[in-house]
């Protein structure tokens, strides 16, 4: 027990090693020789937070860019639930300004395609029904790092991707309030409310998705997230919630949701966000982003240089089914040739949210890879390969996501 204790205490940080090791690396590579603390401190120095999420733990996030911050594949785990101030960030266009949340009940929402179509505030969304759900937020993208193609776009590992809560009014109860659903539907198209650059036609930049209409039935209008009012970064004052889908169909500060006969005409849904053959660009007969399948990985050891001690240790991942809820996930030591039950922990939140699972195991020195499968409530196992396309979307390869772990 006692050494059980120490190991995982040799383990807790890792995350800090890394840092130096990656700083020590970057001044190697910018071929520094002469020793200056100027230097030495700018070389180390990660960006830092953009000012809208300012109150991010920057311990536990890697910041790519102003619009796009990854969890640190450590900082999962703890718990179920990712708190709000590790969960990703992702923004096709610049987030609004922080004005949006400051009467967050006065905001305004479109309603289309409906019998009575009409615009209702956050105010009144409060008052036609309340219903809450815990599910993994992901980004389509997450998993890209891991293409050897190096598509364009972030390079996410495994850290696009969150287990969150959500409180709103079911989308199908509004729908019901307003006299049921217009003639001809087929999807559900949400549109984002971020103010549009002047000068460029709209379809190219909007944040529009249309979702088949039976994602209706799950779909949720939240203004609430992990118990708290929606974070602005994260979509406040009012977010489409889609559970089972990725990420990009969840529409952030949403200002209108219409029952649509079509799929928009926008950019993001016409040509991307599609599954294209490498070299090919989108076009809408190939599949669009939109149900997730089943996924695990691990996350202690996180690899990347992980040193661990010989003897018994903790592994521990997280595992969904997407659209599906997850049955169960075996673990591997010898880079997937053999396959262990893995046990779950911690609550399991529903359907659409993930659970923790962990795999004890003893191990004398050498060189191991640790790799997780998961199973969904259908009998889908999560494949061994990714399914290859050029913007590197839907990466749920178990080979992709296995750790190299050293024990000495
Ligand atoms: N209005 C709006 N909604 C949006 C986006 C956006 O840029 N604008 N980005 C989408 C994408 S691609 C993802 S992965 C998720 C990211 O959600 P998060 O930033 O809350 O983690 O929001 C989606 N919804
Ligand atoms: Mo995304």
């Amino acid at each position: 027990m006692t050494d059980t204790i120490k190991m995982i205490d040799n383990m807790e940080n890792p995350r800090r090693r890394q840092l130096l090791a990656g700083s020590v690396g970057a001044l190697a590579a910018a071929g520094l020789s002469g020793w200056s603390s100027k230097s030495l401190a700018e070389e180390a120095k990660p960006k830092p937070l953009p000012v809208y999420v300012n109150w991010k733990d920057a311990d536990d996030v890697i910041v790519h860019s102003s619009s796009t911050l990854e969890t640190r594949r450590e900082a999962f785990g703890t718990s179920v639930i990712t708190p709000a101030d590790q969960l990703y960030i992702r923004n096709n266009l610049p987030a609004p300004d922080a004005s949006i949340v400051a009467d967050r009940d006065a905001w305004q929402i479109a309603l289309e395609g409906v019998k009575n179509p009409r615009s209702l505030t956050v105010g009144e969304l409060k008052s036609m029904g309340l219903e809450t759900v815990a599910m993994v937020l992901q980004c389509s993208g997450n998993g890209r790092g891991f293409f050897p193609h190096k598509p364009s776009g972030t390079p996410w590992t495994v850290g696009a991707a969150g287990c969150t809560i959500w409180s709103g009014v079911p989308v199908r109860a509004v729908v019901e309030a307003l006299g049921g659903v217009g003639e001809g539907v087929r999807f559900m198209t949400g549109t984002g409310g971020e103010k549009l650059p002047d000068g460029i036609d709209p379809k190219t930049v909007i944040v529009e998705r249309s979702i088949p209409l039976q994602a209706m039935n799950q779909a949720l209008l939240a203004w609430e997230m992990n118990g708290e009012p929606v974070p602005m970064a994260h979509g406040g004052p009012l977010r489409l919630i889609v559970p089972g889908y990725y990420g990009v169909n969840h529409i952030k500060y949403i200002k209108r949701l219409a029952l649509t006969a079509e799929e928009t005409d926008a950019k993001i849904q016409k040509t991307g966000y599609r599954m294209s053959p490498i070299g090919e660009k989108g076009n809408p007969s190939q599949p669009s982003v939109l149900a997730m399948t089943v996924k695990s990985w691990i996350n202690h050891p996180s690899g990347a240089g992980d040193s661990v001690r010989a003897g018994l240790m903790q592994i521990d991942g997280v595992a969904f089914g997407g659209i599906n809820g997850v049955k169960g996930v075996e673990v591997s030591w010898d880079g997937g040739k053999a396959w262990k039950e893995a046990t779950f922990v911690g609550p399991d939140m529903g359907r659409y949210a993930w659970r923790q699972f962990v795999f004890p195991v003893k191990l004398k020195a050498g060189t191991y890879r640790f790799a997780s499968r998961a199973t969904d409530s259908q009998g889908n196992v999560q494949p061994e390969a990714r399914v290859e396309n050029a913007s590197g979307y839907s990466n749920t390869s178990w080979h992709d996501h296995a750790v190299e772990i050293v024990v000495s």
